[in-house]
């Protein structure tokens, strides 16, 4: 059986501060169309995608972010999507913030196939700050505004692949990419909002992108697994947020990428076997990772994958 599986990437241009959910659930359902032509099977959306990234602003009282969070999930504003989806047989990923019955507030991301959330993922690495820096020209207070995830790195068994994902921030750190990897992974993916520039030192604004594209590109060859890496791009609220969505493949080689920091779908035929390859080969765990003498204990191992539908 073929495990060829054509991905889209959905980037979306800015989501502005007044910009309603059912706004940009239309927008996200035209691209969903779009994938549905290439004979898209799996389409990846960005962190935050139904609401501007309002950790740029500070708030004293929490509770004032709360209108950003979805409290439950499909919700009206949200089920369109989920219906173009399931009629178009397409799976997806979608990053929300997530408020939960009983209070906690979450930067999450979801599988969802035929209609049905099949996996969730909250964002492990919450980067920025807690409190108000007035040196800032915005803030990136997700520290004030999330608490950490509480899920791991879990991967799900969806269109004939292991897939696994993460949140932004989360695709700089190795350890994303070689949890999921050591459970099978072989599609990993990751929405993403990223300032242009670094407000907290001074790094030039061109290692924006260049470190982007470096981590998803060595977190793939690294663990033989795709990558696709998607932004929420474009000027929101004046603060500029990189484009540069990507799919790489576990070759680390970029084999699709946005030209503009718009509402953009980028598309890949992905062979999923080029993961299996790596993983029988330069990266196949059993045969050359020796962790007796690293002297350090992965608990991950030997985690079972669940069965998706
Ligand atoms: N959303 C998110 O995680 N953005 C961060 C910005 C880092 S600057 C505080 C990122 O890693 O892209």
């Amino acid at each position: 059986m073929s495990r060829k599986l054509i991905v889209g990437g959905a980037q979306l241009g800015p989501i502005q501060p007044d910009e309603s959910r059912e706004s940009a659930v239309a927008r996200m359902v035209e691209l969903l169309r779009e994938a549905k032509s290439h004979g898209c099977g799996l389409v990846v959306f960005p962190e935050m995608a139904l609401s501007t990234f309002f950790p740029r602003y500070y708030a004293e009282d929490i509770t004032e972010m709360d209108h950003h969070f979805e409290r439950e999930m499909p919700n009206d504003a949200v089920r369109p999507l989920f219906e173009a989806a399931a009629e178009a047989d397409i799976a997806f990923y979608l990053g929300y913030c997530e408020l939960t019955p009983d209070g906690h507030h979450y930067n999450t991301s979801i599988l969802v196939d035929k209609g049905k959330i099949i996996g969730k993922y909250r964002k492990i690495h919450l980067p920025g700050h807690a409190e108000l820096d007035e040196n800032r020209p915005w803030q990136h207070l997700e520290k004030r505004y999330f608490e950490p995830g509480n899920l791991g790195w879990p991967v799900w068994r969806c269109k004939g692949g292991i897939m696994g994902m993460g949140l932004c921030n989360d695709r700089r750190w190795p350890e994303t990419y070689r949890v999921m990897s050591l459970k099978g992974v072989e599609m990993t993916m990751f929405g993403y909002n990223t300032p242009d520039r670094n407000t907290a030192a001074p790094e030039p604004n061109h290692l924006r992108m260049f470190h982007n594209h470096l981590t998803m590109q060595a977190g793939a060859y690294q663990n033989s697994t795709f990558v696709v890496g998607v932004a929420k791009a474009g000027l929101e609220d004046g603060c500029m947020l990189i484009g540069g969505s990507c799919i790489v493949q576990p070759s680390g080689e970029i084999i699709a990428q946005a030209s503009t920091v718009e509402d953009e779908l980028i598309v890949a035929t992905c062979d999923l076997d080029l993961a299996k390859m790596g993983k029988e080969t330069v990266f196949n765990y059993a045969k050359h990772r020796r962790i007796e003498h690293y002297g350090i204990i992965c608990s991950q191992t030997g985690v079972e994958i669940p069965e998706g539908v």
